[in-house]
């Protein structure tokens, strides 16, 4: 079986029973969501990468062939998202996320240039408080200047207590044999671990 889009979700009622691993990707709008699942896919656009950033609120389900779903969540922190879509995107993402039992992995997003806003901190709050399993990724490396690099790092672990990240670049590949691996062994259960 071939990886594809499977369906957008937009409520909770849209939700088909689980039937594999669930890894959601969530971050800012234009953190590079989209842009990650294209590159770890292999696939120029499979994910639509957007000029019109935070539009739609819905939850996009890929199906990998490896057997997992890769589930695209809409950007937080889009300014220009109007009062009610800013509750949908909310409620939504309160409802998925709070399903027990359901997702295995959650992948957040931080810009390795910008560095965690207030938004980012406040999702990695809310996964720390939940006990949610989760993975920070760093995007877009190749914008952070070599010599920019380390004092990057410093600011980025001091605000987010220390916790591991891979780094990553959607545009030289970059770092996405580690995401892979993090994959593989999630869904073999850990059953390939020394
Ligand atoms: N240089 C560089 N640009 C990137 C990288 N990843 C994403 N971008 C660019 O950043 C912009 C936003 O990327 P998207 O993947 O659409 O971001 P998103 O998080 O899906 O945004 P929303 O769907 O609006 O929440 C696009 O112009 C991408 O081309 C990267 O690794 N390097
Ligand atoms: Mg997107």
């Amino acid at each position: 079986m071939e990886t594809k889009f499977l369906k957008s979700v937009f409520n909770m009622k849209q939700l088909d029973p689980k039937t594999l691993p669930e890894i959601l990707l969530v971050g800012r709008s234009n953190v590079g969501k989209s842009s990650f699942i294209n590159a770890l896919l292999n696939r120029k656009n499979i994910a639509r990468t957007s000029s019109t950033p935070g539009k739609t609120i819905s939850l996009n389900y890929f199906q990998v062939s490896d057997g997992y779903f890769l589930v695209d969540a809409p950007g937080y922190g889009y300014a220009k998202r109007s009062k009610a879509m800013q509750d949908d995107f909310l409620n939504l993402m309160n409802s998925y996320l709070s399903l027990p039992n359901r997702i295995d992995l959650v992948l957040l997003l931080i810009d390795f240039r910008v560095g965690p806003t207030e938004d980012d901190l406040v999702m990695l709050n809310y996964l720390l408080e939940r006990k949610l399993n989760f993975q920070i990724i760093l995007t877009k490396a190749d914008k952070v200047k070599m010599s920019e690099r380390v004092k990057k790092l410093r600011m980025i672990e001091e605000k987010t207590y220390g916790i591991p990240h891979i780094i990553t670049s959607a545009e030289t590949k970059m770092g996405y044999n580690k995401v892979n691996e993090l994959i593989k062994e999630l869904i073999t259960g850990g059953q390939n671990e020394k």
